[in-house]
């Protein structure tokens, strides 16, 4: 298991200098910021990411992400043109020494909450989803916030993806996602990279746009489209484990064994009634994930990917970016590997 942490550039108020300081951190995994989706990453930023990266002792060998353009998503004649720039990119990063891009195929929104800020008993600030607050927001009239997706697409444009979208079904995007995979994955391949598409966040059809990566039928389907290693999982556990349908330590153990976890996300979630959860500690009795139990999967199959501790709480006063802060992110990471270690010894 190698352990890594996200960073957000030079901006990013978390610093190499704090990321290093936690306790057998070894990669930061992060992204070129200033460059349009679907554009080509320029070198020279990649070179000066890593250099500055490697200054302070850790590595950069997970990008995330590599977003994908509309485009391709929603399999327009112009997405020719974004996959041999995603291609491009690809063989730039395997240049600098990247061994693994994440990446996912939400169609519009990424990951999505209805509040950033929710005061949890202990003071703390959580993400959170409330399936009551959701439908009552139109993204379409602006109501909303919500984080990954919300600074890149004006009202317009939104307006205007939503109708494209309109005629699309889920089996139009996975013969989108098809084709994308046949074009993208040769190219990791010889590049040394392996692709970890992120699952949906939630798992389930926002604002009734599709959604596909959501489950253990349709990881099993994603991973026969192109089989190989360089087609493989950042297998998200509050995002899959949203939905309870999805038993994490199962999916885990599953897909560990067919060694098809490129990335792991881990962190846990509060399920909640009906569709509604609350992001939480990662210490297992905080929310409703089996930690250990996920761990141990990844133990028992010599799991030697990339795993990163995922959202943390905003906790001992600190602001900035909802879910990446980084005291509760460190306290996250040294669970995981105080459960690490324990499994190494224990055998
Ligand atoms: C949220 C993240 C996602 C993830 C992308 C991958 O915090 O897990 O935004 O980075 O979906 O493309």
């Amino acid at each position: 298991m190698k352990l890594t942490f996200r960073w957000y550039g030079p901006d990013d108020p978390v610093r190499l200098d704090y990321i290093r300081q936690i306790p057998t951190m070894y990669s930061v995994v992060t992204a070129v910021y200033d460059v349009p989706v679907g554009q080509v990453w320029p070198q020279e930023s990649i070179d000066a990411l890593k250099a500055q990266v490697e200054a302070k002792g850790l590595k950069m060998e997970v990008i995330e992400s590599v977003p994908v353009h509309e485009d391709i998503k929603l399999g327009r004649p112009t997405r020719d043109g974004y996959i041999a720039a995603y291609q491009e990119n690809i063989r730039r990063l395997g240049k600098a020494g990247v061994k693994c891009i994440c990446y996912n195929f939400m169609p519009v929104f990424d990951w999505t909450r209805t509040q950033l800020d929710r005061v949890l008993p202990d003071g703390s600030t959580a993400l959170v989803y409330y399936a009551q607050q959701l439908e009552k927001m139109d993204p379409l009239t602006g109501e909303l916030s919500l984080p990954g997706w919300d600074a890149s697409y004006k009202k317009e444009d939104l307006k205007a993806l939503f109708e494209a979208y309109g005629a699309l079904t889920a089996e139009d995007l996975w013969d989108n996602l098809a084709y994308f995979l046949r074009a993208v994955i040769p190219v990791a391949e010889e590049a040394g990279i392996r692709m970890a598409i992120h699952p949906d966040d939630p798992p389930w059809n926002i604002f009734g746009l599709p959604r596909i990566i959501t489950g253990r039928e349709n990881l099993d389907r994603f991973l026969k489209i192109v089989d190989s290693p360089a087609n493989s999982l950042t297998l998200c556990v509050g995002s899959l484990g949203c939905s309870k349908e999805n038993d994490m330590v199962e999916l885990t153990r599953r897909y560990a064994a067919m060694d098809r976890i490129a990335f792991m996300h881990v962190r846990n979630v509060k399920l909640l009634e009906g569709e509604s959860f609350e992001e939480s500690a990662h210490y297992s009795g905080c929310g409703s994930m089996d930690i250990v139990g996920i761990m141990k999967a990844l133990h028992d199959n010599h799991f030697d990917g990339y795993l990163r501790p995922d959202h943390g709480r905003m906790i001992w006063g600190e602001t900035g970016r909802p879910g990446y802060g980084l005291y509760d992110r460190a306290l996250g990471a040294s669970y995981l590997t105080g459960i690490w270690e324990t499994l190494e010894r224990l055998g």
